[in-house]
């Protein structure tokens, strides 16, 4: 039973204007959503929120008393510091396992595509498989893209195992952060292998010192960021081609009553790209007319909906949080997933709609779901066979219970580093001396989920318009592009809402002071662009006016994506708080320690007011040692905390 609400109490939820609308209807038709789920649990247990339980073992499960009066070791003797800094590494290793997993994913369909192997696909970006292929020292000449495909997919693979002391594409960072790497021991090698050593390390009696199973961390980490997310970035260039400015629209009102709906959610694009394709095939556009629908329409959920919007302009309906509000529409036909991020409780709202839940990966399947098992090898037959599904599905649709609250908004994606640099004349010089000229102050990632904990989607907006207004340019992946383009910031036109000189800047350019530049997997995009500024001003990524922020994060992956960006010498923020408050020694390593060794750290401020001021400081101080001009960061004031 959904606890009956005040409408009032609505605003306390979300900002966006369709995600309140579908609330009211959770509320009134007592469907339950992500947030009625968070209530049941309350009060959440509060040695888990510190990071100070452990249920590694069987002697176990232990707690650590925070007030010093209850047992301050374990059954095998681990204190706090021990015990947060093993959850904490177990939770990076998801977070990277899964990254690096679906990477795996594209690798495999990339090799196979090279050997011919495959079915629906195709190597779309020659340039960028033969600038890849000279990195990996694959020889490409004359050659027939298949076989390079083959030869380099073939050679990838290696980046996973353990035959490298280093992984190929961390080869890209400057010499200087090569050798932090090397001196804080964290050089990352193989993707599998930091992973493994992870859970062995973390196994009860191996690694018992906190610093060292937290440095593993970090390497963990630059394995997902410079490796297995990296290479999924790459490889679905490749397959599916670069990503260029596009047009696109957001919100719940991309969902059109009068069509066939199909909602793509997840994260690997060799399924949804394929779906794209099959679903203009003309025996089922027909099927679907027959069926009484204009057509096929296919929108976006969360980081496959990043992908779709990136390379095809395909409309986004929303964000995490959205997902199950999505379904309330009463249109969607069918919700096709294929992994990550996918709530269970999707199929229990499916149910109330009629909408039809097709899982595809054999790794990923849901009770109470319809399983289509996807196969490369036979990719556009079963593309169709998902198609014509959902088609089949249009006539149990309830006419009178669609309800669709909004109305699209415009917004832009695409903004690979190819596309960046082509928009700046080919070269990073343009926005080098914006720079340092001070009309971009600097250049934040605004990145990360959705987490019902916090106002859904005012952590995203409200952060990334403080920015812009103050000069520097933001940049956006996951589920931060979708609040974003929703909040209206990611068109031209956007380019009013930031401070003049980033305003003149984005106007002369045609771009929005907030750029697109994709899924969570492609955070590496701002990692390659963060490198290739450092490789131009001959410096370190961490002297760049640079910054991270994950304001509204939940998942391990994000976890692990916060650790590569400060790692990787960036700085970032984190607007919840993660479970490490147990053990003091780590929090001070985390906000302080990590300076010395990776030359960045962490800060956590769940309110985006003063989390922009702690940006704002942090980048006028890298200004300062620029020798750019710069704010006395000290005269910008912090806002009083807010009373939510
Ligand atoms: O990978 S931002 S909620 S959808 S984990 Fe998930 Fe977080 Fe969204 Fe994409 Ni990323």
């Amino acid at each position: 039973m959904v606890q009956k609400r005040d409408e009032k109490d609505l605003e306390e939820y979300s900002i966006s204007k369709d995600a309140k609308r579908m609330l009211k209807r959770a509320w009134i038709e007592d469907v339950e959503t992500v947030w009625d789920r968070l209530e049941r649990q309350e009060p959440q247990c509060g040695y888990c929120a510190l990071g100070s339980s452990c249920r590694i073992c069987a002697m176990g499960p232990c707690r650590i008393d925070p007030f010093g009066e209850g047992p301050q070791k374990g059954v095998c003797g681990a204190n706090a510091d021990v015990m947060v800094a093993r959850n904490l590494a177990r939770t990076i290793a998801a977070g990277a396992s899964a990254h690096s997993d679906h990477g795996r994913d594209i690798l495999e369909t990339f090799y196979h595509t090279g050997a011919g192997e495959t079915e629906g696909y195709d190597i779309s970006d020659v340039d960028k498989l033969e600038r890849l292929a000279q990195e990996y020292g694959i020889e490409t000449g004359d050659r027939n893209p298949d076989e390079i495909a083959e030869d380099l997919g073939w050679e990838m693979m290696e980046d996973f195992g353990t035959r490298r002391e280093q992984l190929t594409l961390a080869n890209r960072v400057p010499e200087s952060r090569l050798k932090v790497w090397e001196d804080a021991g964290i050089t990352p090698r193989g993707i599998d292998r930091e992973n493994v050593e992870t859970l062995h390390r973390t196994h009860m009696g191996v690694d018992n010192h906190y610093v060292n199973i937290l440095l593993h961390a970090l390497r963990t980490s630059l394995s997902d960021g410079w490796g297995g997310s990296m290479i999924a970035t790459e490889l679905s260039d490749i397959l599916f081609g670069t990503p260029k400015p596009t047009e696109s629209k957001a919100n719940l009102g991309v969902i059109d009553p009068d069509q066939v709906n199909i909602a793509l959610h997840g994260h690997n694009p060799m399924l949804s790209d394929v779906i794209v394709r099959a679903s203009q095939d003309e025996e089922l556009q027909k099927l679907a007319e027959e069926k009484g629908a204009e057509g096929i329409n296919l929108v976006g959920l969360c980081c496959t909906g990043n992908e779709l919007q990136m390379r095809r302009g395909i409309p986004m309906a929303g964000n995490h949080l959205m997902q199950e509000l999505a379904i309330m529409t009463g249109a969607l036909d069918a919700m096709l997933v294929d992994y990550q991020c996918i709530m269970p409780g999707v199929v229990d709202v499916a149910k109330c709609f009629n909408t039809e839940v097709i899982t595809t990966f054999d790794k990923a399947k849901f009770h109470g779901a319809t399983h289509i098992s996807f196969d490369p090898e036979r990719g556009m037959q079963i593309g169709r066979k998902i198609v014509r599904k959902a088609i089949e599905n249009y006539e149990n649709r309830v006419p009178e219970r669609i309800l669709i609250p909004d109305d699209p908004v415009d917004m832009m994606a695409g903004f690979s580093v190819e596309a960046i640099l082509e928009a700046l004349g080919g070269t990073p010089e343009p926005l080098v001396e914006a720079i340092k000229d001070g009309k971009i102050r600097g250049a934040v990632g605004v990145v990360g989920c959705n987490n019902p904990k916090i106002k859904h989607d005012y952590g995203h907006v409200k952060l990334t318009r403080r920015l812009i207004e103050n000069d520097i340019l933001v940049v956006v992946t996951g589920c931060s592009a979708v609040a974003n383009g929703k909040a209206g910031h990611m068109t031209p036109e956007g380019a009013k809402l930031a401070g003049p000189a980033l305003g003149e800047v984005c106007e002369s350019l045609g771009i929005p002071p907030v750029l697109h530049m994709g899924s969570c997997v492609d955070n590496t995009r701002i990692l390659n662009l963060a490198a290739a500024l450092a490789d131009f001003l001959e410096t370190d990524i961490s002297d760049l006016p640079l910054a991270g922020a994950a304001p509204e994060w939940y998942s391990e992956k994000a976890v692990s994506i916060g650790t590569y960006v400060v790692a990787s010498g960036i700085y970032t923020v984190l607007g919840t708080y993660p479970a490490i408050y147990g053990s003091p020694n780590v929090v001070e390593l985390l906000a302080d320690g990590l300076e010395k060794t990776v030359g960045a750290t962490f800060d956590i401020e769940p309110d985006p007011e003063r989390a922009a001021v702690l940006i704002r400081r942090h980048i006028e101080k890298k200004r300062e040692k620029l020798g750019l001009p710069f704010n006395r960061p000290e005269n910008i004031s912090m806002p009083e905390p807010e009373s939510t």
